[in-house]
């Protein structure tokens, strides 16, 4: 070994031992000037100075802490004037709060006080009030404030949905699947005992039910088919079909006035469990006698088949600290700032997202999750799920470190208040991580004339949350690149869905278990993109090319086909509008009035990646209640009374919707306004064998980038320290 490359090893043990010092230390809470580069006493104070200023402005977005929940519902209880029974214990004949959250102020007050220095808006909240006990049962909602000690209270439900909530249209809370299960359980399944006990051992216990959706055909229904499976322990009951479906009425407001409809066995139908018995007793029915899995054939179990092993793949760690700073729902990373918050029902959601202090983004948050089935069994032929009505943001639960985000990451609790008069706190439900994605984010090795290399590893910022709901998991995450580009992405993954497998079963998926039929469904997500590209004056503009042919100039008898930039600027809401399976065209871009030094435009591009494919024939009679889904991409101006491409209340009243999304495209002048993009992402999911035990992320998600085009003159990277360049002659390992 020479000189040299003892004195390279030396230097690399050296750089080893320092970088394992400052994580020790930064891991510990310690803090160590000599690790930090911008630990200049002068600059270090600057920059904490104008973090603080910009932290303290993102708490207008911020969400309700536990004492604020709590003063309003001391607030609520004491000035409304009715007795509120606490929704842990209500009946559906009740007053209850169904859910309390932050009600962020209007744009226009938010960025007076962002950017001109306005008085902070009042801080303000939204209270959902079932109210049962009433001569005429409706859903109220509330604005109450100010925050922290309400002393008003306002109904703004005539304002917000242009008439009153009907009492039916309430999302069903834990208290009345409860009633609805004992009904099923307990009096039902007593008229059908020799059945239950013959062909499944039923022993009160080992049953569990999945509800589905929509509640019946028309508004006013609410009836619902509860599938039931085998209760496995340690396992997702959701892939162990038993062909029992239960249609229970349970729209009185009177628990008692609950009724069965139906009973549907093994691809019969019956009055009810009485009637099956009856049936059965007569030797009638077809039955399939059914255990419940055990420990070693459950096609659902998770446990890994093979002994894990310690030390696993491959570990990422932060060799001087995480370089972002989180203060309260603030995040700071390079160039990037922004706002965060979970909204209860739609979820993760950002907001004021700058780049080099300069708004791009007011807000990027999550609105809808849909899934449309089909099936030939009862329940499943009918489901369409619109998860923000059962909890997008309520059901993202804790985050496995290592796992679920890398081990280093930084997780955030939550706190929330639904169907409850106290505030729940979910430990660890957001994570937040810089991540070196493996792959450079810009490179080139220049072999000839000048010699030289230069690159940039890809590190990014990502902000993830995982809400899980009932089977399925969706993983939500926004993802912040060093040159100026947002990703968003979600991914499913969790436990398929799935219908007792009989007769032409697989017309509607694919069998997967003995009696398992993994049913067809489409995921649709939307999302809300408020951009503002260099100010709220925004215009659409887009670009393709088209190919046309030419005269070679130096050789007119041969034609060439060349292709040339065709520019279009949409005017009107209606253009901007872009059907799942329209043409679109290929660069589609939220422009400003400015221009870059080269004179362009300066712009933000929408790319999509998407495998959505066909949605609802508009002549289904709950197609409505899912407008967003029928566009890929529709651009509207920006309107204070639409905030949301959808309602919690389209769930149970999708024949009569409370957001009518296509209602915001009324071809309204969008050139040179605030403007809104609303964007579908999707994918079509016929299950796999291999989607068991479940469904993996690979292939299965979509999203889309938010991606600098012209705005700035220069990729804006090219300041980050995180670029390498070096020449022929210099030694690569000491590069910068
Ligand atoms: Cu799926």
């Amino acid at each position: 070994m020479n000189m040299r490359a003892v004195f390279v090893l030396l230097a690399v043990a050296l750089a080893t031992i320092l970088a394992l010092v400052c994580v020790l230390l930064t891991q510990t809470g310690s803090s160590n000037k000599e690790c930090d580069p911008d630990a200049q006493p002068g600059h270090q104070q600057t920059k904490v100075r104008q973090q603080k200023k910009s932290s303290d402005h993102s708490l207008v977005f911020s969400d309700l802490n536990p004492e604020e929940y709590s003063q309003i519902v001391e607030y609520l209880k004491s000035n409304l004037g009715v007795e509120l029974v606490n929704a842990a214990d209500a009946n559906p004949s009740d007053n209850c709060i169904y859910y309390i959250q932050v009600q962020y102020p209007s744009k226009q007050k938010v960025l007076d006080y962002l950017d001109k220095g306005a008085t902070k808006p009042k801080r303000e909240a939204i209270a959902v009030i079932f109210f049962g006990n009433q001569i005429d049962p409706n859903i109220t909602e509330y604005l109450v404030g100010p925050l922290p000690m309400p002393t008003y209270h306002e109904d703004i439900t005539l304002q917000k949905y242009k008439d009153k909530l009907p009492y039916y249209r309430r999302p069903v809370i834990g208290k009345e699947y409860v009633e609805a299960y004992n009904l099923v359980y307990q009096q039902e399944f007593s008229t059908a005992p020799n059945f239950l006990n013959d062909v499944f051992g039923y022993d009160g216990t080992n049953f569990a039910a999945l509800t589905t959706v929509p509640r019946g055909f028309r508004s006013g229904d609410r009836s619902t088919w509860f599938v039931l499976f085998f209760n496995v322990s340690g396992s997702c009951f959701s892939l162990h079909p038993i062909g029992l479906e239960v249609l229970v009425d349970h729209k009185s407001l009177d628990v008692t006035k609950w009724k069965v409809l139906k009973v549907f066995y093994n691809g019969k139908y019956y009055s009810n469990m009485e009637d099956l018995e009856k049936h059965y007793k007569e030797g009638k029915v077809t039955v399939i006698r059914m255990n419940r899995a055990g420990r070693d054939d459950d096609i659902g179990s998770m446990k890994p088949k093979v002994a894990s092993m310690s030390g696993g793949g491959p570990f990422q760690f932060d060799p001087v600290g995480p370089r972002y700073i989180i203060d309260k729902n603030h995040v700071n990373f390079q160039s990037w700032a922004f706002a965060f918050g979970m909204n209860v029902n739609s979820g993760l959601r950002l907001f004021d997202i700058r780049f080099k202090n300069e708004r791009i983004v007011y807000e990027l948050s999550t609105q809808e999750a849909i899934a449309i089935y089909g099936s030939n069994a009862p329940g499943g032929m009918i489901t369409r799920y619109i998860d923000g009505s059962f909890g997008i943001g309520r059901f993202s639960f804790e985050l496995v470190r290592g796992v679920d985000c890398p081990y280093l990451a930084t997780y955030i609790d939550v706190h929330y208040l639904m169907e409850s008069d106290t505030p729940e706190t979910i430990k660890n439900s957001i994570c937040i991580f810089e991540h070196n994605s493996g792959i450079p984010l810009r490179r080139h090795y220049s072999n000839m004339h000048s010699m030289y290399y230069g690159g940039m590893t890809n590190t990014v910022l990502v902000i993830r949350a995982i809400s899980t709901l009932i089977n399925y998991d969706y993983i939500w995450d926004f993802i912040f690149y060093q040159n100026g580009v947002i990703e968003t992405k979600i991914h499913a993954t969790g436990y398929i869905s799935s219908s007792f497998y009989f007769e032409d079963g697989q017309d509607y998926g694919s069998r997967v278990g003995e009696y398992t039929l993994g049913t067809l469904h489409t995921h649709f997500i939307n999302y809300k993109v408020d951009m503002d590209v260099g100010g709220t004056s925004n215009r659409i503009m887009t670009q393709d090319m088209k190919f046309s042919p030419t005269s070679v100039p130096w050789q007119q008898d041969t034609t060439i086909q060349r292709p040339k930039v065709v520019r279009e600027v949409l005017k009107k809401e209606n253009e901007a509008a872009f059907a799942l399976n329209e043409h679109m065209p290929r660069y589609v871009h939220f422009s400003s009035n400015t221009t870059n030094k080269w004179g362009h435009p300066r712009s933000y591009r929408i790319q999509l990646v998407s495998f959505a494919g066909e949605y609802l024939p508009e002549t289904s009679p709950v197609e409505k209640a899912m407008g967003w889904a029928r566009y890929k991409l529709a651009v509207t101006k920006y309107k204070e009374e639409e905030q949301e491409s959808s309602s919690i209340y389209n769930q149970n009243d999708p024949w009569n919707p409370s957001v009518t999304f296509s209602e915001f495209i009324d071809n309204e002048d969008i050139n040179l306004q605030d403007l809104v993009a609303w964007i579908t992402v999707g994918f079509l999911h016929i299950p796999h064998s291999e989607d068991l035990p479940n469904t993996a992320t690979p292939g299965n998600g979509g999203g889309f980038f938010l991606r600098p085009y012209n705005y700035f003159d220069l990729d804006p990277s090219i300041y980050s320290s995180d670029g390498v360049y070096f020449r022929s002659e210099e030694d690569y390992s000491s590069s910068s």
